[in-house]
Parts: C-alpha cells; sequence; structure tokens
C-alpha cells in the first residue's frame, strides 16, 4: 500500500521502518529533517508526503502536534482525497479525535485511532498491538499495515475509543508502577533489599506485566528512556481531562500526577518514567539495590 509516514519519534520510526521492510511504498516525514527512514521517500511537509498516499499514519506527540500536522500550515488537509484513511498511532485526546474525524469525513476521508502498546521494544520488533477505533471494514483494509507494525489489533468500538482505551490502560500502568515504586522504597527503608523482595512478588497474585519489564531496569539503574516521562505525564493529563469531561473522580491517578509534576520540576521529563522511584528515593533517603 502507498503510506504516508508523518512523525519518525521513537515510536514512529521503527514502525515506518517495518512498513517498508513489509513492502509497502512508504514517503516519510519528521517536523525536525534529518531523520530518515531507509527505503522510504523523504517527504519535505505533510502535505508532500500524503499526496499520493492511499493511507496516512501519524504517530506524533500529542494532540496539539496531530492538530497541526493534519489542519496546520503544509499540513495533511489539502492532499485529502475521498477514500483516502487517516490513522493515528499517536495517544492524544478522544474528544479532540472525534473533532478531526468529523473534519476529514466532510472531505470523504476515514479515520482511525489506533494507539499503540508495546513500548520501543515493541516498535523496533514488530509487536506492538493496536488499540483501535474505527469502522470495522476500515480496520479490515489497514489489516496489511497493522501486521506490518504488530501483532495483535483489539477494535474498542468507533473513532475515538480506541483512544479512551489507551487512556485507562496506562492509567493503569501509571499506578501499578507506582505502587511497585512506593512498595521498593518502604522496603529498603525497612531493610529488606529489592532483590530479597522481587521473587515473592513475582511468586504472588502481585505480579504483573508492568512489574516483570521494569524490575530489570530498575534493578540495573537504568532509566534511559522506554517511554518518556513527559510523554507518561501528558497521558496522566489526557485520562484526567477525559474523566473531568465525563465527571469522573480518579483520586489515585491525580495523586501519582503530583508526583509527575515534581519529578518533572526536578527535570526528570526525558528519563523513563520508571524515574518517579529516584523522587521517592530522595524523600525517603534511601537507594534501592538489587542486593547481594
Ligand atoms: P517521541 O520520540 O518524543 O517523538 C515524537 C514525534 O512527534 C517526533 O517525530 C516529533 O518531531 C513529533 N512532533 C512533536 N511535536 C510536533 C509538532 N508540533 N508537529 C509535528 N511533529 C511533532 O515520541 P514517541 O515516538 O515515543 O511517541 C509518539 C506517540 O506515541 C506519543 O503520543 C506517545 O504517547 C505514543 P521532532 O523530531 O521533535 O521534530
Amino acid at each position: 500500500m502507498r503510506v504516508a509516514f508523518l512523525g519518525l519519534g521513537i515510536m514512529g520510526r521503527s514502525m515506518a521502518v517495518n512498513l517498508v521492510k513489509a513492502g509497502h511504498e512508504v514517503s516519510a516525514w519528521n517536523r525536525t529533517p534529518g531523520k530518515q527512514v531507509e527505503g522510504a521517500r523523504s517527504a519535505a511537509t505533510p502535505a508532500e508526503a500524503a499526496r499520493e498516499a492511499e493511507v496516512v499514519w501519524m504517530c506524533v506527540s500529542d494532540t496539539k502536534a496531530v492538530e497541526q500536522v493534519l489542519f496546520g500550515p503544509d499540513g495533511v488537509e489539502p492532499s485529502l482525497n475521498q477514500g483516502m484513511v487517516i490513522v493515528d498511532s499517536s495517544t492524544i485526546s478522544p474528544s479532540a479525535t472525534r473533532q478531526f474525524a468529523e473534519r476529514v469525513r466532510t472531505r470523504g476521508v476515514d479515520y482511525v485511532d489506533a494507539p499503540v502498546t508495546g513500548s520501543k521494544i515493541g516498535a523496533e520488533n514488530a509487536t506492538l498491538i493496536f488499540i483501535v477505533g474505527g469502522d470495522e471494514a476500515v480496520i479490515e483494509r489497514l489489516r496489511p499495515l497493522f501486521d506490518a507494525m504488530g501483532k495483535q489489533v483489539f477494535r474498542m468500538g468507533e473513532t475515538s475509543k480506541g483512544q479512551a482505551a489507551k487512556l485507562v490502560m496506562n492509567l493503569q500502568i501509571a499506578l501499578i508502577y507506582e505502587g511497585f515504586a512506593e512498595a521498593l522504597t518502604l522496603a529498603t527503608k525497612l531493610g529488606v533489599e529489592a532483590g530479597t523482595l522481587l521473587p515473592l512478588i513475582q511468586a504472588s497474585m502481585i505480579r504483573s506485566g508492568v512489574v516483570d519489564y521494569k524490575a530489570p531496569f530498575v534493578l540495573k539503574r537504568d532509566f534511559s528512556p522506554n517511554f518518556p516521562l513527559r510523554l507518561m505525564h501528558k497521558d496522566i493529563h489526557l485520562a484526567l481531562d477525559a474523566a473531568r469531561e465525563a465527571r469522573v473522580k480518579l483520586p489515585g491517578l491525580e495523586t501519582v500526577e503530583e508526583v509527575y509534576d515534581l519529578a518533572s520540576e526536578e527535570g526528570y521529563q526525558d528519563l523513563d518514567y520508571a524515574a518517579t522511584l529516584t523522587l521517592l528515593e530522595k524523600w525517603a533517603g534511601v537507594e534501592v539495590k538489587a542486593g547481594s
């Protein structure tokens, strides 16, 4: 298929590489020049990338970035053609997604929200899980592209429901990780080493994918970004905004948001979100260690 890929960040670049590997004809664009995808045509603007495309696939930071890529100067809008499909793998606001979809629908263009879970490693290995909102038949047409970049597609309902589901997934990841980080901090303060505690966690009902994934990084004190703190912070804001719009109270997430606010003030934005642990350690005056 002819695909315009817009946004070559940590996730987008690997996704575009996998589309090329699967034999699709890709024209790629990134806001900051210099990021390229071997085998893809480099476009100077989103509009240029989209001109001949059947599918425009976006993976940019946030709601504002999606709006600019679609409707800003040099944005995709003038290149929209009847029958085209826009797919958004960024994690953004569900209500803004509905507005963007309505705007392009007037031009005969379908809109599918397809945020992902699986992190940097999932993007590299083409094992992403797509959390999708949109028309079933349109999603089926996109199947070869989903298959090239991921391992599973879960349809949550019509357009914007993918974003809604993604936000509640990240809500849980943020809360589960914070629970783990608080447990490690208190355990260390009380004299139980992380390396001693972990096998107990893994053997018990507390075991979780989040802990399995993060524990090795935490024990190595490797806080380089698989999923940068600034993006999880953004998703926490998005979830709280969506909750406010829906008049839902989320006290746990509100507290975690404060931890992220302080972590950002400490300058941790570009570290992995696992670095919130270091804030807890600082407050407690301990450092979590794997142990002997
Ligand atoms: P990264 O690695 O921070 O990449 C973000 C990308 O978004 C990168 O290509 C940016 O371009 C691009 N970006 C940011 N702001 C804009 C604006 N205003 N216009 C156009 N492009 C922009 O994030 P990830 O790849 O890890 O994640 C991407 C999304 O997936 C995000 O929503 C996550 O929550 C999930 P740059 O190179 O900075 O010019």
